[in-house]
């Protein structure tokens, strides 16, 4: 079966994920690559609806459980109808987050039981775990001041406190040391050119470029 290549980016707020997803999409697709860049919670038209509500209103609008139920049912649909289909024609899949943004901010944020996170994560992701994923690490205080001069106010995540996001990135950093085949960290704090150079360097010997 031909199957293309998974890449997820992750990390806390104000990362750069978003900014390096876009360059390396715009650096594959110059070389002629399928390139599919998508986004959770989100992706497809149904995951969308489900991301304006979690993504709206107050901080408490949702318990952690139930927003670890919504943020598996906006996957299962993105995996679905966006990333098996393109997955399956060979194609590079660059996603911003996927299930490990749900480890970090439902499990080690919002205090869920990891198992029951990991038994949702076996039943919704399957087979279609990423083969590669970026951790973006950057200290809380830097990536909440890029965080908010971008969108000017604090949304809702980004309103949940500092312990909140000190415990994300002890989250992410636990990932990256468990899982070192599928993992590399990527030092945020660095300049926009010199992360694209580490994302380069971490991407393209898994593209065989
Ligand atoms: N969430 C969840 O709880 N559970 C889940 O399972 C999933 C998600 C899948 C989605 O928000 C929210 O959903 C997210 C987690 C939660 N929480 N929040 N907020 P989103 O999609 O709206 O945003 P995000 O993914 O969190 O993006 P972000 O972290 O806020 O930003 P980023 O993508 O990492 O960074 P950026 O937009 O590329 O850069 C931010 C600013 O910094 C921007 O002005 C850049 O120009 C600047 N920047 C970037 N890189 C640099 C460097 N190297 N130097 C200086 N300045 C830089």
């Amino acid at each position: 079966m031909t199957r293309g290549i998974f890449i997820t980016f992750e990390g806390g707020e104000g990362a750069g994920k978003s900014t390096q997803i876009r360059r390396l999409a715009e650096r594959l697709r110059a070389d002629g690559r399928d390139v599919v860049l998508t986004r959770e919670p989100g992706g497809s038209p149904g995951a969308e609806s489900i991301r304006a509500l979690l993504l709206n209103g107050e901080a408490d609008r949702w318990s952690p459980l139930t927003e670890a139920l919504l943020m598996n049912a906006a996957r299962r649909d993105h995996i679905e109808r966006v990333i098996a289909p393109a997955l399956a024609r060979g194609a590079v899949v660059l996603c911003d987050r996927f299930a490990d943004s749900t480890r970090a901010y439902q499990g080690a944020g919002g205090a869920v039981d990891p198992a029951v996170i990991a038994q949702l994560e076996t039943a919704v992701v399957g087979e279609v775990r990423p083969d590669l994923t970026l951790i973006f690490d950057l200290p809380v205080e830097d990536g909440l001041r890029r965080a908010l001069s971008r969108n000017g106010g604090e949304e809702r995540f980004e309103s949940k406190g500092a312990a909140f996001h000190e415990r994300l990135r002890a989250a992410y950093l636990a990932i990256a040391a468990e899982e070192p085949q599928r993992c590399v960290l990527i030092d945020a704090t660095a300049s926009l050119d010199a992360v694209e150079v580490a994302v380069r360097a971490a991407v393209d010997p898994r593209l065989g470029a």
